[in-house]
């Protein structure tokens, strides 16, 4: 499946972020926790290798408890500062400001040795849809960024304070120019990074099936009973339909529906929690 998925509007967004990088101390870096290796924009590595950086593991509540242990173990063996969370409920908000600050402690307690109070300022960063305007709101205790489950919602920079000290810049999801690995891509699209408008669903839900089959057969079947192991993706959508009596007029099947409410329920964590590839894969 050919992706077309490098609007305009990223180019802009990578120059912002760009501009910015001399007001900021830390960079936040949220990846999904089901696709981590797809959710990570390798260029953020030269763009931000000057800063601290923590790396969030957000909507760990969607995928499996395993992968994302494995996950945060690669990170925090080589060095990085990790830590998995959810931005749609509170249970480590604390922690997840302690983790910010930490990465800070060098310049603050050189500014506080010089009776300077510093505020933190971090630049909360990553793709499109991964959570980081929720994570945000989080953090800040109320609803300040605007948030949406689809893609492109954040459009500008927007600075939320968090405390007297701490101070968090949202900003617009950013994809980069390009993905050579195909598999990674359609982890993208299945999560929900890329905008559904520009991909054939019914493809793209086939192939999230097929694969959903493969790793978790119960947990599918038990969502739509008319599925079995090893069916072909055209063959899946229609269990779908019949599962849930998807039909138009004159009996046929809508895989149409069966596409669209099948991705829904999997981004919604209905269906399984899934890690689409692990430390160990090299992506
Ligand atoms: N299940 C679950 N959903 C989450 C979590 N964090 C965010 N979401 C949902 O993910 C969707 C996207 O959230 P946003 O905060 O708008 O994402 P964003 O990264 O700011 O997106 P852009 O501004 O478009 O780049 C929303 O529907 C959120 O409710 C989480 O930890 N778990
Ligand atoms: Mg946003």
């Amino acid at each position: 499946m050919q992706i077309q998925w490098y609007p305009g509007h990223m180019a802009k967004a990578r120059r912002m972020l760009e501009e910015n990088l001399a007001l900021i101390d830390v960079v936040v870096e949220l990846a999904d926790a089901r696709a981590p290796g797809a959710t990570r924009n390798p260029d953020f590595d030269a763009l931000f290798a000057a800063k601290h950086r923590v790396i969030l593991l957000n909507k760990s509540d969607l995928a499996s408890p395993a992968g994302t242990k494995a996950w945060l173990e690669s990170y925090r063996a080589s060095g990085a500062a990790a830590m998995d969370f959810v931005a749609t409920n509170a249970h480590k908000r604390k922690a997840a400001i302690s983790a910010i600050e930490a990465a800070a402690k060098e310049k603050v307690d050189r500014m506080r040795a010089k009776g300077v109070m510093k505020t933190v300022r971090a630049m909360v960063v990553g793709i499109p849809n991964v959570g980081k305007s929720t994570f945000i709101n989080r953090v800040a205790g109320e609803n300040r960024a605007k948030v949406g489950d689809r893609p492109g919602v954040t459009k500008g920079k927007q600075w939320v304070k968090i405390g007297p000290y701490l101070e968090l810049m949202d900003t617009p999801g950013l994809l980069w120019p390009k993905l050579e690995d195909p598999e990674l891509a359609k982890h993208l699209a299945y999560i929900g990074s890329i905008n559904d408008d520009i991909m054939d669903i019914e493809q793209l839900a086939g192939d999230l099936l097929a694969e959903l089959n493969a790793r978790c057969p119960n947990e599918l079947a038990a969502r739509y009973c008319a599925i079995r192991p090893g069916m072909a993706p055209q063959e899946l959508l229609e269990a779908v339909c019949v599962s849930r009596g998807f039909r138009l007029s004159g009996n046929a099947l809508d895989t149409e529906r069966a596409a669209r409410v099948s991705l829904d329920e999997f981004r919604a964590g209905k269906i399984a929690k899934v890690t689409l590839e692990l430390p160990e894969d090299g992506r």
